[in-house]
């Protein structure tokens, strides 16, 4: 900004990320400690670019998204960041320094598509740059903005492991070959409804915890056993256990949340028209070559090998609400399907 002289600054990208085993539930509200693993991958397509700012001149932290300045105040996720990170690097020359953010997403925040994680992400980074922090730490303020943060900040898929819970342990890690097996993947983004969801991600994991008794089962046996089952899978690049862990994984989080009360009911009619149309697709003599999966709203994320590509694009096309976005790092199907 203008008039500002005194300060050090960095600029970077991050990518939101999916998760194919999900995150719902958490063991520590304010460590922000999940109560289950989960697995994701980056979609390159979809990132938070962030200007950071440390500077004396200025009066006051300030953040500013897609143009709009955000509260900063006490109570806020970022306050809570900028607290912890001053923690971080208190006794350096930038200690007494504001903190100034600038950020832009390369997609519709209110789209539906993205929380918040590719943002707070690309802050958490940003700040690591600034402040000279390791990755550990960069993670744990990701963490502390938005739990699925975390996993944005290394490529391919990412393992968030919820057993390391000490300030300086590495709780996420990559999965073996998971840049490899990414990299022969897609990703389609049906977008059914942009409107802003009802019950938040964190309100909503809230209720689950407090309230669901599928929840224990899940927790306890279904996910520890879908993390061993798609670990395996992406690191022999076995696609068929990967979709079927994928849609399980997505069809739990869902069943948790219809167990919990009031129920959270993120789907659709649309999406589960979607679900039926990956369930067509892979009932085909090719057999199973996609897989479907929903967050916290009805947006359906299909994933599938790029050998599949054109199949599964008239296979979609066909139906006339299946309206999409693809995210792909493969230049020539970019090329094809005019992205
Ligand atoms: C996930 N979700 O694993 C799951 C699946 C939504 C459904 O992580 O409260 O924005 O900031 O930790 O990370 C979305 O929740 O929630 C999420 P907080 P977050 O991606």
């Amino acid at each position: 900004p203008p008039g500002i002289t005194n300060a050090v600054t960095a600029t970077v990208r991050v990518p939101m990320n999916i998760a194919f085993v999900k995150y719902w539930g958490k063991a520590d509200e304010r460590r922000m400690l999940p109560l289950n693993d989960s697995v994701s991958a980056n979609l390159d397509d979809l990132y938070a670019e962030s200007t950071i700012i440390l500077t004396t001149d200025a009066e006051a932290d300030g953040v500013i998204v897609n143009e709009v300045p955000m509260p900063v105040g006490e109570g806020t996720r970022f306050a809570k960041v900028f607290a912890e990170f001053r923690r971080m690097i208190a006794g350096t020359d930038h200690a007494q320094a504001k903190i100034l953010v600038v950020s832009t997403t390369s997609f519709p925040v209110k789209a539906g598509l993205a929380s918040s994680a590719a943002g707070f992400a690309a802050i958490a980074y940003g700040l690591g740059k600034v402040g000279e922090l390791n990755d550990a730490q960069v993670a744990r303020l990701a963490r502390l903005g938005s739990g699925s943060a975390c996993r944005s900040l290394y490529p391919g898929f990412v393992h968030w492991d919820s057993s390391k819970t000490g300030d300086e342990d590495t709780f996420v890690v990559p999965v073996e070959s998971g840049i490899e097996f990414a990299s022969t993947l897609f990703a389609a983004v049906f977008v059914i409804d942009n409107k802003q969801k009802t019950v938040g991600s964190s309100e909503g994991m809230k209720r689950s915890v407090q309230t669901s008794n599928f929840l224990k089962y899940r927790v306890q046996e279904v996910v520890p056993h879908h993390v061993n089952l798609i670990k395996e899978a992406v690191s022999t690049a076995d696609f068929i256990t990967f979709a079927d862990v994928t849609m399980r994984e997505s069809n739990s989080l869902h069943a948790v949340c219809l167990d919990s009360l009031p129920p959270l009911s993120y789907l659709n009619e649309t999406s589960f028209a979607m679900i039926n149309a990956v369930h067509d697709f892979n009932s085909t003599p090719a057999g199973v070559t996609a897989a479907y999966t929903f967050d916290a709203g009805p947006n359906a994320v299909v994933l599938a090998q790029l050998t599949n590509a054109q199949r599964l694009i008239s296979h979609f096309s066909r139906l006339p609400w299946a309206k999409f976005v693809f995210e792909t790092k493969d230049e020539q199907l970019k090329e094809v399907l005019n992205v």
